[in-house]
């Protein structure tokens, strides 16, 4: 298991680094995501189920943590490459952090889609550009369908999401539609996949969409711009 300590960038631009990322990973035709939520809504859950649902794309997983290795353990003893990102202490990753990382999961294979699992934190996640080329948060059902009122900045920052543990919904007082209205005043048209990633529930919607979303990515200049 190959485990890289990142501190923070010094560079002065975050949001220039992130779109030199964006740009490299276009030519590469490799789709980065990075997945914001809380600790412990599912993103490694959901990761895995993917990883099982889509053996076609070759896929990489960038696990950061401030401690352990668990996560990356759980994505490796998948048969995908992963790799544990150690963030000294800090919340979140930027661009900087997550160009280390891309090189350590680099090796000359090619990649269809690597997945940044950032720090499990509603705030500062959001507050920083990756690079990434689709920002994906998850809020699973316990945690609350009134998350965007308190937390808006992550929600407008995402371009999907994901509520998880749907199997949960009896147990919870959790209202679909109304997280769905109040996601929706935040980010009008952002859509919404409710899934349950432990029994399998909504995740063909989900994988569908992120098909036509690496399609279009992959897609010739000109060709994506219509996709
Ligand atoms: N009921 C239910 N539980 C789930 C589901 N997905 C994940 N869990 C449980 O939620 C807990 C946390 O799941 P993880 O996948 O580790 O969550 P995480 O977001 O990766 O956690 P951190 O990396 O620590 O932030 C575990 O006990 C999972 O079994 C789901 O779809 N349904
Ligand atoms: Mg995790």
């Amino acid at each position: 298991m190959k485990i890289i300590q990142v501190g923070a960038s010094i560079t002065a631009s975050n949001d220039r680094d992130a779109d030199l990322i964006r740009a490299k990973m276009k030519k590469e035709k490799t789709l980065l995501v990075n997945l914001m939520s809380a600790p412990g809504s599912g993103k490694t859950t959901f990761l895995s189920r993917l990883i099982k649902d889509m053996p076609d794309l070759k896929i990489g997983v960038m696990e950061a943590d401030i401690e352990s290795a668990v996560d990356a353990e759980r994505i490796e003893a998948l048969g995908a490459k992963a790799i544990q990102v150690h963030t000294s202490g800090m919340c979140h990753m930027d661009a900087g952090m997550t160009g280390t990382a891309l090189k350590a999961i680099a090796d000359g294979e090619h990649l269809d889609l690597i997945f940044l699992e950032n720090v499990g934190n509603l705030i500062c996640p959001a507050e920083y550009d990756t690079g990434a080329g689709l920002n994906i948060m998850i809020l699973s059902v316990p945690e609350g369908d009134d998350k965007p009122l308190k937390y808006p900045l992550m929600f407008l920052k995402s371009d999907a999401l994901i509520v998880s543990k749907i199997d949960a919904l009896p147990y919870f007082t959790f209202d679909l539609d109304a997280c769905r209205r109040r996601a929706d005043d935040l980010n009008p048209g952002m859509p919404v996949f409710p899934v349950s990633a432990k029994k399998g529930d909504g995740m063909a919607a989900f994988e569908d969409w992120l098909r036509s979303k690496l399609a279009a990515w992959t897609a010739d200049e000109g060709e994506a711009d219509h996709a």
